[in-house]
């Protein structure tokens, strides 16, 4: 079935790159139905104002919840949900939520109905994600990292194009999703590549790599990414089940 996206946004012109490259493929595919909205359509006042100055003091704004309200009413349609129109999941990118995993990932791409609320300025009234909780939606808030971005439009393209990558019939080649890094219980980074020539600028590839020898290659690629994700990403190797660890892995 199709994944219907709604993004909603003050800057829905942001998401014209949709149409472009894999995302446009998928939707002409008919894989995802992605729509951006403006969130100021659901403004009666002149000025189209989304957001006030924050209660408690303090620099910015903060956007409205009665606008948002308006908007998420209509695109979650929560009074009618049945077989066809199943649960819609609700989410906000927000820089002080729980960070953005595969797992979230791969857990999104089973949705049918996704609805993204990007933030503007100092962020949203926090009783928008409190009240569609409290009303049955799962309500999602996510951070894509440890850095500050001025908006949720940069981390909701970054979270799409991270769950749909992983619909079938979305990548060219399957295989490739497997392989990769952060996926199942064995979350390493991935060992180096090499393609041909064999040797390169007075660079040579890993001898071990062209001997043919099936297991010796798996048995390199192996230690390559264990040795690489102890120096680049020791918190990896804590959260490493130690389940996925085979006898010959080296003890780093
Ligand atoms: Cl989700 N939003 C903003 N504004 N900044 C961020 C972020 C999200 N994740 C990291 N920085």
């Amino acid at each position: 079935a199709v994944m219907d996206i709604d993004i909603v946004s003050v800057f829905p012109e942001y998401f014209d790159v949709l149409n472009l490259s894999l995302f446009g493929k998928a939707q002409s595919k008919g894989l995802i139905n992605v729509t951006a909205h403006n969130l100021r359509q659901w403004t009666h006042d002149v000025h189209q104002s989304v957001d006030d100055t924050p209660v408690g003091g303090g620099a910015g704004m903060v956007m409205k919840p009665e606008v948002w309200a308006e908007c998420l009413d209509e695109l979650l349609d929560i009074e009618h949900i049945d077989e066809q129109n199943p649960k819609p999941i609700l989410i906000f990118p927000n820089p002080s939520a729980p960070l953005f995993t595969q797992q979230d990932a791969t857990e999104l791409s089973h949705a049918q109905h996704l609805v993204f609320g990007c933030g503007r300025y100092e962020g949203y009234d926090a009783r928008i994600p409190q009240y569609y909780r409290a009303h049955g939606v799962e309500v999602r808030e996510y951070s894509i990292g440890d850095y500050v971005l001025n908006g949720g439009e940069v981390a909701v393209s970054v979270m799409l194009e991270a769950i749909t990558r992983l619909l079938p019939g979305f990548m060219g080649n399957p295989d490739s999703i497997v392989e990769e890094s952060y996926t199942g219980g064995n979350a390493l980074l991935e060992h180096n590549q090499y393609t041909k020539p064999a040797s390169w600028r007075g660079i040579d590839v890993p001898p071990v790599l062209i001997s043919g020898d099936h297991g010796k290659v798996d048995r390199f690629r192996r230690d390559e990414a264990l040795e690489k994700t102890s120096r680049i990403r020791p918190d990896l190797i804590e959260q490493l089940d130690c389940r996925a660890l085979d006898k010959a892995d080296r003890k780093t």
